[in-house]
C-alpha cells in the first residue's frame, strides 16, 4: 500500500468535500462564510478526517462512510487553530503558510468564524443520515465532550496556566491528552459508535491515546528544530511563550524516544492485520513528518 498516495488522495478528497459544502457557496465578501472558508481552505494536513477514514477502513467500511463526521472534526480543529492564534491566546500571525485569520480579517470576524465553525460541526453531525438516530446522538455527544470543557478547552486552559510555571511529565501528558488527544480520539472512535462496532472501540481509543501523544511530542520537537516554510507556521514560539513542552522537559533526544515509544504502543493497540495497515502508516507519518 502506497501511503504517500493515500495521504495525497484523501487530502484532495477532504478539500473537495469542503468546497462542496453549502457554506462555501455562500462566501460573499464581508460574510462570516468568507472567513470560515479562508481558514478551512488554507491548507493543512487533514489528519483528523484521514483518521475518520482510516478508522472506517479498519472497521471494514468504505473510507467515505462518515464524511459528515470527517468534516465535523476538521471544522472543530480549524476553529481551535483560529482561536489559538488570537492575540489573547498564542498571538500568532502565520498558520498553514498563510496570515492567521485575525491578520486577514477584523479580529471580531476571526472570532466569529471560529464560533461558526464550531457550531457548524454539530450541524454536520445533526444532518447525518447513514446511521441510527440514537447512535448519531451518542457520537455527537462524544464529539461535544471532546471539544468542550473536559477535552480541548480543558487542555487549552491547562496549557495557558502552565506557561512559565514548573511542570512535570505527568502534567504535560495531561495537557496534551486534552488539548491535542481528545479530537484525535473522537475522530477514531466516532466511526465505531456510528457503526455499532463496540468490540473495536477500545482498540481505537488506545490507538488514539498513543497517536495523540506521539503527534504532540513531534509537534513540540518541530517547534524547536522544524523548518517554518515546511510547517507553514512560525517556530520557536513555544519557548518565547515559556510553554511546557517535551523538549523543554526532557531534551530533544529523549522526546524522540518517547514519540517512538507511543508509536509502538499505538501499533500494538490495533494489531497487525491488513485492516490496520493505514492506521499503522498514519502513526508513522505523525512521528516521521517534517510538517
Ligand atoms: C475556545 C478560546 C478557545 C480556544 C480553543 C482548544 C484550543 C483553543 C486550541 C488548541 C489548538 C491546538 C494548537 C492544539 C494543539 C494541537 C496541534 C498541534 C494542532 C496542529 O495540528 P495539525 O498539525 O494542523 O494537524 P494542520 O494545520 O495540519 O491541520
Amino acid at each position: 500500500m502506497d501511503i504517500e498516495r493515500w495521504l495525497q488522495e484523501t487530502r484532495q478528497t477532504v478539500e473537495e468535500w469542503i468546497q462542496q459544502d453549502a457554506l462555501s457557496r455562500a462566501a460573499e465578501p464581508g460574510a462570516v462564510e468568507e472567513a470560515m472558508r479562508y481558514s478551512l481552505l488554507a491548507g493543512g494536513k487533514r489528519l483528523r478526517p484521514q483518521l475518520v477514514m482510516a478508522s472506517s477502513l479498519y472497521l471494514g467500511l468504505p473510507a467515505d462512510t462518515f464524511r459528515e463526521a470527517a468534516l465535523a472534526v476538521e471544522y472543530i480543529h480549524t476553529y481551535s487553530l483560529i482561536h489559538d492564534d488570537l492575540p489573547a491566546m498564542d498571538n500568532d500571525d502565520l498558520r498553514r503558510g498563510q496570515p492567521t485569520a485575525h491578520k486577514m480579517f477584523p479580529e471580531a470576524m476571526a472570532i466569529l468564524s471560529g464560533d461558526a465553525l464550531l457550531t457548524e460541526a454539530f450541524v454536520k453531525m445533526g444532518h447525518f443520515q447513514a446511521a441510527r438516530a440514537e447512535d448519531v446522538l451518542q457520537a455527537t455527544t462524544y464529539l461535544a465532550e471532546a471539544a468542550g470543557r473536559q477535552g480541548l478547552i480543558r487542555g487549552q486552559v491547562m496549557d495557558l496556566a502552565a506557561e512559565r510555571q514548573p511542570v512535570d511529565l505527568t502534567d504535560l501528558q495531561d495537557i496534551h491528552r486534552h488539548k491535542t488527544g481528545a479530537l484525535f480520539r473522537a475522530a477514531l472512535v466516532i466511526p465505531a459508535i456510528l457503526s455499532r462496532n463496540w468490540d473495536e472501540q477500545e482498540s481505537l481509543l488506545q490507538f488514539g491515546e498513543h497517536f495523540g501523544l506521539a503527534f504532540q511530542i513531534v509537534d513540540d520537537i518541530l517547534n524547536v528544530v522544524g523548518d517554518p516554510e515546511a510547517l507553514g507556521k512560525n517556530v520557536g514560539t513555544d519557548s518565547q511563550l515559556g510553554k511546557a513542552t517535551y523538549p523543554r522537559l526532557v531534551g530533544i533526544d529523549q522526546a524522540r524516544r518517547l514519540a517512538d515509544d507511543h508509536r509502538i504502543r499505538a501499533k500494538i493497540a490495533i494489531g497487525s492485520g491488513p485492516q490496520s495497515d493505514i492506521l499503522r502508516s498514519l502513526v508513522d507519518f505523525a512521528v516521521d513528518r517534517q510538517w
